[in-house]
């Protein structure tokens, strides 16, 4: 069964990649834009990433994640523990209070309709991104969020922060930057930076 990844590297698509990498299996990697015409083939919205397992289709980065973890039995907790639902919690936060927000400045910076954006929105975004870091210092238990396992929002948390790098996005943890530090020296994740076009 083939795996194919649509999407280019410095948009979400990243998670799936580096997921991918990490898992060490064969993909075909498609490094096309949102609103190209392989996205709206892929997704009504256009929107990237979106992935194919053989002939199946599913859009959105979290869910793709989440099925390539549970399908290969790493990166996760299994469905119905405890631990799941804490991991499935973390990867929710991760979503609502840093995705969102630095989504939210992103849309009033370039994806909006120029008439549409509200660029004054963005010191409040800056505010609350720093605020949402930091509640996320408090969860992490050891070299990983979940402690001495990887999973799912790892891979999720990394990749905000650095988006928010590129977004200039300041936050102040000591804490967060160590654990940033560490993922970003894996093999996998460098692996997947190497795909960036120059
Ligand atoms: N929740 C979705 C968001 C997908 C998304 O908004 N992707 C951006 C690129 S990273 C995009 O395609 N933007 C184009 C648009 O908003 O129309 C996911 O995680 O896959």
């Amino acid at each position: 069964m083939t795996y194919e990844v649509f999407g280019g590297v410095a948009s979400r698509a990243f998670r799936v990649l580096w997921v991918l990498d990490e898992l060490g299996v064969e993909f075909v990697h498609h490094d096309v834009g949102p609103h190209s015409p392989e996205a709206y083939e892929m997704n009504p919205s256009g929107k990237i990433p979106s992935f194919k397992d053989g002939d199946d289709t599913i859009t959105d980065s979290a869910a793709i994640v989440t099925y390539l973890a549970d399908k290969h039995g790493q990166f996760t907790y299994p469905a119905g523990s405890i631990e799941r639902a804490r991991q499935d919690a973390l990867t929710h936060q991760i979503l609502d209070e840093l995705d969102a927000v630095l989504w939210a400045a992103s849309r009033h910076s370039f994806v909006l309709p120029e008439e549409q954006r509200v660029p004054e929105v963005k010191p409040s975004l800056r505010w609350e991104f720093a605020r949402n870091v930091k509640l996320m210092e408090d969860k992490l238990q050891g070299p990983f969020l979940m402690g001495e396992k990887m999973t799912i929002p790892d891979f999720l948390l990394v990749h905000c922060l650095n988006w928010a790098a590129s977004a200039k996005f300041d936050y102040d943890s000591d804490k967060i930057d160590a654990y940033v530090k560490r993922l970003r020296a894996r093999d996998g994740f460098k692996k997947t930076r190497g795909r960036l076009k120059t």
